[in-house]
């Protein structure tokens, strides 16, 4: 039976990824913030179900001498790294210290694996931001990089740490350059899941208005449980890579919320208020992978469309909303 480590598995991605890696029949670790591991009671549905079928590892990740030994002690065949800072930094000057946590912890997981002497394969997680003002689009594996935040900067560093494994070692770690990818668990600050979940409130009553920023601003946006499914996908190539995982389709922000409302049978139209404050200074040009490359070489193809996505997560938060008891704390 395989064994894989997943850090940060009870976020969106690396809970869709467990229930993957669960259902090939692998024994799946999992790394999560120690105070939620103490506190059951508090996580989502879906980790709650998760967990009785992982081992899950209260850590967090700037304790990375508790990862280095983990990853030795488990002896993984693969090793996901999906912990770490997600939201962009809407200062170029974020906080460094979120910077230090992704470069220090893909840095110790990557020596780990090294002073291991096993061949565990790698993937680690980066972000369209690396590429940040974009100087043509779609972007593609030769694109230059020009991250605009912090978060991007900390992405590049950390891609920049597993190609110099890749080559110093001849290890097998890859980067999977992720643009946007959504679904009913993603974050609640996020743009698609603060619509969903403001739609669903609005269609029951318990919310009148809906504030966000930039209408026009366009992203590349999939969904979350494909994404995961490339991620794998990398990891089971003959050569170590890294790729693009993207759509290669955008959208508006402004087309995502006129579709969120359409779902419920609502007009936008009459509900939603343009605020300065959600607009960020340093926003990205149009950002659209090109995800040729992964789609060649694995066969990978993005399933789900983008109404369809929105419709899902629209009737989950509608759901949840129906059934106040059980929302998730997510
Ligand atoms: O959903 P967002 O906050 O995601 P963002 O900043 O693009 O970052 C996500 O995708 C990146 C690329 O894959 C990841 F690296 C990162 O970890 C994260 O997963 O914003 C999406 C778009 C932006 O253009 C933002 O300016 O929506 C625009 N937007 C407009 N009004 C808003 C709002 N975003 C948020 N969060 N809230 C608003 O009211």
């Amino acid at each position: 039976m395989p064994r894989a480590l997943v850090t940060g598995i009870s976020g969106q991605d690396g809970s869709y990824l467990a229930e993957l890696l669960v259902d090939k029949g692998y024994d799946v670790h999992g790394t999560m913030r120690p105070e939620l591991l103490a506190r059951p009671e508090l996580m989502p549905r879906f980790l709650q179900t998760l967990r009785e079928k992982v081992t899950l590892h209260g850590l967090k990740l700037d304790q990375t001498e508790r990862l280095a030994t983990l990853v030795c002690e488990l002896a993984c065949d693969e090793c996901f790294h999906l912990a770490g800072p997600s939201a962009v930094d809407s200062e170029f000057l974020g906080d460094p210290a979120l910077f230090r946590l992704t470069v220090s912890s893909t840095k110790a997981l990557l020596a780990a694996i090294e002073s291991s002497g096993r061949s565990c394969r790698c993937f680690v997680a980066g972000s369209s931001e690396m590429f940040g003002r974009a100087v043509s689009s779609p972007q593609d594996e030769q694109t230059p990089f020009h991250p605009r935040s912090l978060y991007g900067l900390s992405r590049l560093a950390a891609y920049h740490i597993v190609r110099q494994f890749r080559r110093r070692t001849g290890g097998f770690a890859c980067t999977g350059i992720l643009y946007n990818h959504e679904s009913p668990r993603r974050g609640r600050t996020f743009l698609p899941r603060k619509v969903s979940l403001a739609v669903a409130r609005i269609k029951t009553g318990g919310q009148t208005r809906l504030s966000v920023g930039n209408l026009d601003a366009v992203r590349d946006w999939g969904y979350a449980p494909d994404y995961v499914e490339a991620m794998w996908l990398m990891l089971q190539q003959a050569d170590a890579n890294d790729y693009v995982i993207a759509t290669g389709t955008t959208h508006r922000v402004g087309d995502l919320i006129d579709l969120a409302f359409q779902a419920v049978s609502l007009d936008s139209r009459n509900h939603v208020d343009i605020d300065p404050r959600f607009f960020r200074p340093t926003e990205v040009v149009p950002l659209c992978g090109n995800p040729e490359r992964i789609e060649r070489a694995t066969g990978w193809r993005p399933r789900k469309s983008f109404r369809s996505m929105i419709g899902e997560m629209v009737a989950h938060d509608l759901a949840e909303q129906s059934a106040p008891q059980s929302r998730s704390p997510d």
